[in-house]
């Protein structure tokens, strides 16, 4: 029903264009488009992730890791970067900012510069042009993936997140906008591709090249910052530094980590992460499957998994709710395994996600699930049950949390 930009965008690109097609072409683009390595080193052999990652924090999956909700317990709307989670293709890499430049190129500039001679602008260029500062939301498209399997008994493929593939920051960088026509935006430009520096991207025996994703220039114009800063300090490896993408709404992939180059063109791109991944596969919808863009709307309480409280004394149960798809209006959360519902309390404005409370009196000792579902600002309240598709995107259903009251 929901006739969006993003579903007419990948009908205007995908259009005649079968799903064999597409594989090839992203095929193709992966292995003739690949640059030699312009980072510096790697993380330790130990992890692939830089930063610590202690075990109140995080649940670490390979180059994964997700924040542990009970961290946030008492945080405000910001997730600080020792808690935000990781999500790495194959490594962090490590990159001298002193030697790094960003290359934009393709048929949508102005003289159409080739791949290797683009216009390129270093980390004081882009630290030198006039800044923004936003608070916005990063979110694995995957995040919640878990839950089709634990309370829906279906099999999917990819990391199995919980609730923790999300975290909101505050970046401070450059509107990509701002860069793209100093770059000589034309107005015949359609699509973008950002590409990071991390290693190229290997899974079974297939060589994907490096991490890239197209974004439609419309997108990229309204409201994309090329971050430098998180949380008031230079953006941390594992976050990309020197600088990367950061795609308000969208799913995590779009936000490109560590980039590199930015194709511009006058025709619709593609990567394996728009003909491949990232799209809805399954029997209730379309054969190739849908292009995923935005979020959708969710919800977390700040506690343990599974969470243990004493009984006799009231608690009070925190959480929080965001959206995709525009503002979360109302939050609701039940204790009594959905059958009643109570209203929250919002806690503070909420730019990224709205934070909640709740008091509750367990009646007594026993094993709980507690529930809390978000309505958005168009009506659209979270389901008891989330659509399936092969690879577990966009888990949207309400999430049953155990908890044990002693
Ligand atoms: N270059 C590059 N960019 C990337 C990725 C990556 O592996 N390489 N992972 C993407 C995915 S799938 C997500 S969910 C987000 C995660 O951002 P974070 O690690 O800062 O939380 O980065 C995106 N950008
Ligand atoms: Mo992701």
């Amino acid at each position: 029903m929901r006739e969006t930009e993003e579903t007419e965008y990948d009908r205007s690109r995908l259009a005649g264009l079968s799903r064999r097609t597409a594989l090839r072409l992203a095929g193709v683009v992966g292995a003739a488009v690949s640059a030699g390595p312009l980072w510096t080193g790697r993380a330790s052999a130990a992890s692939p992730i830089v930063k610590p990652l202690p075990a109140d924090k995080f649940v670490v999956y390979g180059s994964n890791a997700e924040m542990r909700w009970e961290s946030m317990s008492g945080q405000g709307e910001l997730v600080p970067v020792d808690r935000f989670f990781v999500r790495d293709h194959t490594e962090t890499p490590r990159i001298d900012a002193a030697g790094w430049r960003l290359k934009l190129w393709g048929s949508g500039l102005r003289g159409a510069p080739p791949e290797d001679r683009p216009v390129e602008f270093g980390y004081d260029d882009l630290r030198r042009l006039p800044s923004r500062t936003v608070t916005a939301r990063i979110e694995c498209a995957g995040n919640g993936r878990s839950f089709f399997t634990s309370q829906q008994g279906q099999r999917v493929e990819g990391t199995a997140w919980g609730l923790g593939a999300v975290g909101v920051a505050r970046w401070r960088g450059v509107p990509l906008g701002t860069v793209l026509r100093r770059a000589g935006l034309t107005t015949s430009a359609v699509d973008i591709l950002p590409k990071g520096l991390d290693r190229e991207y290997v899974t079974g025996g297939v060589n994907l090249g490096r991490v890239r994703r197209p974004l439609p220039v419309r997108k990229a114009l309204r409201d994309v910052l090329l971050a430098y800063e998180m949380n008031g300090e230079p953006l941390p490896p594992d976050h990309g530094f020197p600088v990367r993408l950061v795609v308000p709404d969208w799913i995590g992939i779009s936000s490109i980590k560590w980039l590199g180059r930015i194709e511009v063109a006058d025709r619709p791109l593609y990567s394996p992460w728009n003909t491949q991944y990232y799209r809805l596969v399954g029997p209730g919808y379309p054969a190739g499957g849908e292009l995923v863009t935005r979020q959708n709307t969710k919800s977390a309480f700040e506690l343990p998994w599974a969470a243990t409280l004493g009984g006799g004394r009231e608690h009070v149960l925190r959480g929080r709710s965001w959206s995709g798809t525009g503002r979360v209006r109302r939050v609701e959360v039940s204790t009594d395994g959905g059958r009643t519902w109570r209203h929250t309390t919002p806690m503070g404005a909420g730019h990224g996600w709205q934070r909640w409370a709740i008091p509750w009196r367990p009646p007594g000792p026993g094993s709980y699930t507690v529930r809390a579902r978000a309505t958005d600002s168009s009506g659209v309240t979270q389901p008891d049950v989330a659509p399936y598709n092969t690879q577990g995107y966009l888990f949207g259903a309400v999430v049953a949390h155990p908890v044990t009251v002693t």
